[in-house]
């Protein structure tokens, strides 16, 4: 915690290190009320920065230095300078040797940074910069060591102590205590640190590398979770087996070790072979976790090990190029979970979040490029933007160059940039000499913030049988980058005659047709395209695949939607050609209402989604996509000044709409695929995913209806269901019934069987903060006060607080301001307890300026109230200051 303002830190002031550190020495010793650390750190001064003699400064915070000695040489107070952030002291040789001791608090960590305690075990965080909370370091990514680590602890408690790398010695002392030797053999940056120690049990597998190594697989729990762990270790394996047949990266040491822990700020960590993972995001099965959840823990799990290649043997120079592991590694993940289920639906639900979230940070006050120029507080940079569009920057460049052009790069990548801290452009580089391609202008996709809009016309003249597209890019200008100059923007496109078939594609002056859809590379502000030998007016499908991460128009009539909604063979196309439907179809209805006209629904929506559940050749995962329509965030997302009221009214009247409309094939796809979860018990398989989504988001629609059969129905399934899909299900459309006595039944069965599973009654509390009912603020803070609920956990604050504020938006947005000046209550607790988690449920309220008057007000005065309200954390200083800026 700090007074004074926070200092941003510049890009353009990167230099690199003064000194190296090339082996690094650290010995723990544990207790209940201390732990002391002594580091012995080899050090020479960095050839590259010259022959002079500069101070060395060491980052380091809340540590209580006890010793510190520079070649043996014991120093005293007057040979070193100490101050809250910094120990700097003047080295007299080029090489030479640090000891320091020192005394930390890992006991009463709640800022879940450096070394923390965990429930019973302790546990580190160190990315982005909680090794300096450990010992004097220099804490910066391009600086690479060699770490052997000492941990010792009371055997009873802690008999399991675990660091990165290989286990070289371990022993016993008289007092009770015991100790391990963990030795790195590759040099690592500091925040690829860890170090556990508990009362830990593990599940063990093998794996058996390309070149025939073994490594020894674990995943080390609490022992009531010690069922909870074959869906990790499974994902884990086909994890290892994917990165060597689609990047061929094999694994490098002899053990690969995952620890699930439950207090854990975000969903886990890649520590050079010890991950360790926010339980919520390892720990999976049938009765207790949800197909997303296992769909969730698969994603996490590969993408921690991913990273081990990208992030790990190549890592970042500076926290600016963040995106350079980030990004690439979330693309990485992606392409595992497309293979591993339906890519199609993969994508979907990618870019329904990507659009949802992505779009308003792109559009709000903490708008950031992929590569940040700027900040104050790095962990505020571990954003949708960093990881989700980063992630569709390299999509785009896979896209320009095909899949085998990409993986020509992305060997070139690894092999030339192996052992080194790099930067985005030397990703950039490999991908541009692996293809004799020139990305110059692509690369603005790193340095501009904001989301393009991309306007599509088309003219067809009959005569000359020739079809125009022309393509018009503009991006709003961001804080502190108002002019924007033209991005690459690559667009997946098809031309689809009257039956719905391609045309085959020849550009004027093609001496031929080629294939009959292809890459447009449109990199210009204002720019066309003109297509031959075009028999008839075609019907564009455009951005396939939503091949760029920007916001499409085209004037597509609501005929011309459904027509694409049939026939596009793009599977992507035809689930966005919905919903551009849908969207239109609701901004209609929004419009109603906020005239105070009677709603009316267009039934061209109906006979489109009935058209939908009738057509049985349809994947079902993909019937239940369609069948969802826009989310409340989106609809907010995209509208100028967003009518909270008036966009929930006009969505819920649609859903109310369609399920009288279609009660009988609802009912229908219902009881067949109900029956079919009866019939067989619970596996995570893409088919299975499939049909229970279809299954619950039909009795979320049959719901609507009220009629008793259904509630009978939802009773069934919440009673009776072997997994917590169908459950949850059940008790979420209870919780939003007005079913008062079915709802209250539900919720005690639910808190009364699950009291004991953490992770379990997150989601209790989860649905019942995002019920939309009026009265929602006070019952969470009714919730507040359950005693499975605690502010420390956060987890807890994301499950109670978080989907509240992000989810329920007609609560959140009550009109008396009453949950804002909730919301910023919480975040001043949290303020002092965690500051990261605080500044992350801020997000909310930074929105402000997308609401009318009377509620920016109201959101903006809480912002205030913040700025005032005592020691700020440079976390949420730096959120609530360019919010109001
Ligand atoms: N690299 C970590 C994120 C660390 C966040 C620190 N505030 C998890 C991941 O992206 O894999
Ligand atoms: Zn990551």
């Amino acid at each position: 915690m700090r007074t004074e303002q926070p200092r941003t830190i510049y890009l353009k002031d990167y230099q690199a290190p003064d000194y190296l550190i090339d082996e690094t020495h650290l010995t723990f010793e544990l207790h209940e009320d201390r732990t002391l650390v002594h580091a012995q750190l080899v050090m020479r001064r960095n050839p590259a920065r010259g022959s002079g003699l500069p101070p060395l400064v060491l980052d380091g915070q809340q540590l209580e230095l006890l010793s510190i000695r520079l070649n043996d040489r014991e120093l005293g107070a007057h040979d070193y300078l100490l101050d809250d952030r910094h120990l700097t002291l003047q080295p007299d040789s080029a090489e030479f040797v640090i000891d320091s001791s020192v005394c930390i608090h890992p006991e009463s960590n709640t800022a879940l940074e450096g070394l923390y305690k965990s429930g019973k075990m302790f546990c580190t965080q160190c990315e982005a910069e909680g090794f300096r909370k450990i010992t004097y370091y220099l804490d910066r990514p391009d600086v690479m060591s060699k770490f052997t680590t000492t941990v010792s602890a009371d055997r009873q408690r802690y008999p399991v102590l675990l660091s990165n790398g290989n286990p070289i010695t371990s022993g016993s002392e008289d007092n009770g205590r015991h100790w391990a030797t963990w030795e790195d053999p590759f040099r690592k940056p500091a925040y690829l640190f860890a170090l556990v120690a508990g009362d830990l049990w593990c599940v063990e597998d093998q794996f058996t590398t390309m070149s025939q190594r073994e490594v020894a697989l674990r995943i080390y729990v609490e022992p009531e979770n010690l069922d909870k762990c074959q869906h990790a270790m499974d994902s884990l394996k086909r994890a290892m087996r994917w990165d060597e047949e689609a990047y061929g990266r094999e694994y490098d040491l002899d053990i690969f070790m995952i620890v699930a822990v439950n207090d854990f700020n975000m969903g886990a960590m890649e520590n050079k072979g010890l991950n360790i993972f926010n339980s919520s995001a390892v720990l999976a099965k049938a009765e207790t976790a949800t197909d997303a959840a296992h769909q969730r823990v698969e994603a996490i799990v590969a993408h921690e090990y991913f990273h081990n290649w990208s992030g790990n043997r190549v890592t970042c120079r500076d926290w600016f190029q963040l995106s350079l592991k980030e990004g690439f590694t979330v693309f990485r993940d992606a392409g595992f979970s497309a293979d591993m289920n339906s890519p199609t639906v993969k994508r979907i639900e990618d870019v329904a979040y990507l659009r949802t979230h992505q779009f308003a940070e792109d559009a709000g006050p903490m708008a950031h490029s992929v590569r940040p120029d700027a900040y104050m507080e790095i962990s505020n940079f571990y954003t949708l933007t960093v990881y989700e569009k980063g992630a569709e920057v390299v999509r785009m460049i896979q896209t320009l160059l095909g899949a085998e052009g990409f993986r020509k790069g992305s060997d070139l990548y690894f092999q030339r940039h192996d052992g080194q801290a790099v930067t985005c452009d030397d990703f950039v580089k490999a991908m541009e000499d692996a293809n004799g391609v020139d990305l110059a202008q692509f690369k603005r996709w790193y340095s501009q913030a904001g989301t393009p809009r991309l306007e599509v016309g088309s003219a067809y003249d009959a005569e000359a049988k020739t079809l125009t597209l022309t393509f018009r890019q503009l991006c709003p200008p961001s804080p502190g980058q108002a002019h924007k100059e033209p991005f690459v923007i690559p667009v997946d496109l098809a031309l689809l005659d009257g039956q719905g078939r391609e045309l085959p594609l020849r550009l004027a002056g093609e001496a031929a047709a080629s294939g009959t859809s292809r890459v447009l590379a449109v990199n210009e502000a204002e720019q066309s395209f003109t297509f031959v030998d075009i028999p008839e007016q075609p019907l564009p499908s455009l951005l396939r695949g939503f091949s760029a991460p920007v916001k499409l128009s085209f004037p597509y009539s609501r005929d011309q939607l459904m027509f694409l909604m049939q026939h596009d063979s793009d599977g992507f196309n035809r689930w966005e050609a919905g919903q551009q439907l849908a969207v239109q179809v609701l901004q209609e209805l929004i419009g109603q209402r906020q005239r105070g006209e009677p709603m009316v629904l267009d039934r061209r929506l109906v006979a489109a989604l009935k058209s939908v559940l009738e057509n049985d050749g349809l994947d079902q995962a993909m019937v239940a996509e369609m069948l969802s329509l826009p989310g409340e965030a989106y609809l907010i997302e995209i509208s100028e000044v967003a009518d909270v009221d008036a966009i929930h009214a006009a969505r819920e009247f649609a859903r109310r709409e369609l399920a009288e409309a279609l009660f009988e094939p609802l009912w229908q796809r219902y009881q067949a695929n109900r029956q079919a979860s009866r019939q067989s018990a619970y596996v995570a398989t893409a088919e299975h995913f499939a049909r229970r989504s279809l299954q619950n988001i039909a009795l979320s629609y049959l719901m609507l209806s009220e009629k008793p059969e259904v509630l009978e129905a939802a009773q069934e399934q919440y009673r009776e269901a072997d997994n917590m899909t169908e459950r949850l299900a059940a008790l979420a459309v209870l919780v939003n019934s007005p079913f008062e006595e079915a709802k209250a039944e539900g919720l005690a069965l639910f808190a009364d069987r699950f009291k004991d599973d953490p992770l379990v009654m997150d989601q209790w509390f989860s649905v019942q903060a995002g019920c939309p009912l009026p009265g929602g603020l006070e019952r969470v803070r009714a919730l507040m006060q359950h005693p499975a609920f605690t502010i420390k956990n956060p987890n807890k604050v994301r499950a109670l607080i978080g989907a509240f504020a992000n989810q329920n938006h007609a609560n959140f947005h009550r009109d008396d301001g009453e949950s804002y000046r909730f919301l910023a209550d919480q975040v001043i607790m949290l303020n002092a307890l965690n500051p990261q988690i605080a500044a992350r449920q801020l997000a909310p309220l930074t929105r402000w300026r997308k609401y009318d008057l009377s509620r920016q007000a109201l959101m903006k005065a809480e912002l205030e109230r913040i700025l005032v309200s005592g020691s700020l954390s440079s976390d949420v200083y730096e959120v609530v200051s360019k919010s109001l800026a």
